[in-house]
């Protein structure tokens, strides 16, 4: 049986998942998204996920037309008629239907669609020897512009940046936001580990608020690492004893080269390991 995309609560086979060339996600990118993982037939966190789609949504006058107890329970349908207990779960709400102009006032139906499918990840080389990552010339959305907070459906910031980690051979790529400070990556939270204190930029340094970077930060307290959410710039991140990634999409990632330094010994750090390990017993716990 073909993928079923869930659209607007009714379920379609992937070939008939389409929506108008007129919705202003399409003509704008107008619009908010989720990305999130399912372990076990369950999706990780997902309140955490709606909380931040709605969260998302209310932040570009948004109205989702569905409630999160029904999108719980569309989410959880799509998973099952796909027979999907390990994978990946992408939600997106529209602004709708429009005319040509960009007035969000001359919309109407937002769609909800739910796309579930088997995870492709990175591949496991990347787990054991780590990632090399460059910083993009590309700087990170100012907040005051379109807010990093927002998950919208405009992400060229990211794409460009993610285009110029591509150039240099690198399947992602370290982003600075307009002060110069250390952000993010395209699609990852960035940390690191100086004199086992475990460090990653404040929500203020105009990053997403990832969920597994939440996770990652709970699972440090739990092993009694200090943690600091502080500004870091790109020399922080040259002179740490490791540094690793987190994103639903790629979990917990070592990197261990950022612009041709080798990061501490060049090899994924003992902290970086540990965390990858509590972070797999977490997503396969029932939390
Ligand atoms: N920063 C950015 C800019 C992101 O887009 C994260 C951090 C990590 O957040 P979570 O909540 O996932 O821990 C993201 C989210 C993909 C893909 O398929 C990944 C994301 C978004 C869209 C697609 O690789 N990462």
């Amino acid at each position: 049986m073909s993928l079923q995309v869930n659209i607007n609560g009714t379920l379609v086979p992937k070939s008939d998942a389409k929506i108008s060339v007129f919705d202003h996600g399409v003509l704008y990118g107008d619009g908010v998204f989720e990305g999130m993982r399912a372990y076990r037939g369950r999706v990780f966190r997902l309140e955490e996920h709606l909380r931040r789609l709605w969260a998302s949504a209310q932040s570009i006058c948004l109205t989702i037309p569905m409630t999160r107890e029904e999108m719980v329970r569309q989410v959880d349908r799509t998973l099952q008629v796909n027979q999907i207990d390990e994978g990946y779960v992408r939600l997106i709400v529209t602004r709708g239907i429009g005319t040509l102009g960009l007035d969000a006032h001359l919309t109407s139906d937002p769609q909800v669609i739910i796309i579930t499918d088997h995870i492709a990840l990175y591949p496991r080389e990347f787990y054991e020897q780590g990632l090399k990552i460059v910083t993009a010339s590309t700087v990170r959305n100012h907040p005051g512009a379109l807010n990093p907070r927002i998950k919208s459906l405009n992400y060229l910031n990211n794409i460009l940046a993610k285009i110029e980690g591509h150039q240099a051979g690198c399947v992602e790529a370290l982003m600075l936001n307009h002060l110069g400070e250390v952000a993010e990556c395209t699609g990852d939270n960035i940390f690191i580990v100086t004199e086992g204190v475990l460090r990653t930029p404040p929500i203020s340094a105009g990053i997403l608020e990832g969920i597994t970077r939440g996770a990652v930060i709970e699972l440090a307290q739990q092993e009694a690492i200090p943690v600091q959410e502080i500004t870091l710039t790109r020399h922080d991140v040259y002179t740490a004893d490791e540094c690793f990634l987190t994103g639903s999409a790629a979990e917990v990632v070592p990197v261990v080269t950022v612009d041709e330094r080798s990061i501490g010994t060049g090899r994924p750090g003992p902290i970086t390991r540990r965390l990858i390990e509590r972070f797999h017993a977490l997503v396969r716990s029932s939390e």
